[in-house]
């Protein structure tokens, strides 16, 4: 058994999680925040067989999309502060970020 941990945008979440039931598999949605942006973003759980990561990950691969976010860097505590131009930056964000995890056993009573 596998354990598929998916980061995504909020935007997405909706929709990735309604083509998972609709699939027949299971998830748990998490409101997880970014540590780079520090903006919200979604984390699902999703418990499945060895076989199908790869159909998981296709759906989660066509639900998910990358989009360009605005950035403005937080100001410097240092004595640099007055050089500092808080210019904002265009960052990429990712469709997901998706890892896979070896499940040692699962219960559920
Ligand atoms: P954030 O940490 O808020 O990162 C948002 C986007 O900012 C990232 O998109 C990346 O394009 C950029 N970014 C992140 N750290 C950066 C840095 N040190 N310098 C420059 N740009 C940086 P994604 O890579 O697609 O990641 C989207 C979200 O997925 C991340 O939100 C984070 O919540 C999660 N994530 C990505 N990689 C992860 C990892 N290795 N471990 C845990 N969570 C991860």
């Amino acid at each position: 058994m596998k354990m598929v941990i998916a980061v995504v945008q909020d935007k997405d979440s909706g929709r990735l999680s309604q083509q998972l039931v609709k699939k027949g598999f299971r998830a748990t949605k998490l409101a997880s925040t970014g540590g780079f942006l520090r903006a919200g973003n979604t984390t699902f759980l999703i418990g499945t067989s060895d076989e199908s990561v790869p159909e998981v990950i296709d759906i989660i691969s066509h639900n998910c999309k990358s989009r360009k976010q605005m950035v403005t860097p937080v100001s410097p505590l240092s004595n640099a502060v007055d050089s500092f131009m808080p210019y904002p930056l265009e960052v990429q964000v990712g469709g997901a970020a998706v890892f896979v995890l070896d499940v040692g056993e699962f219960h559920s009573f």
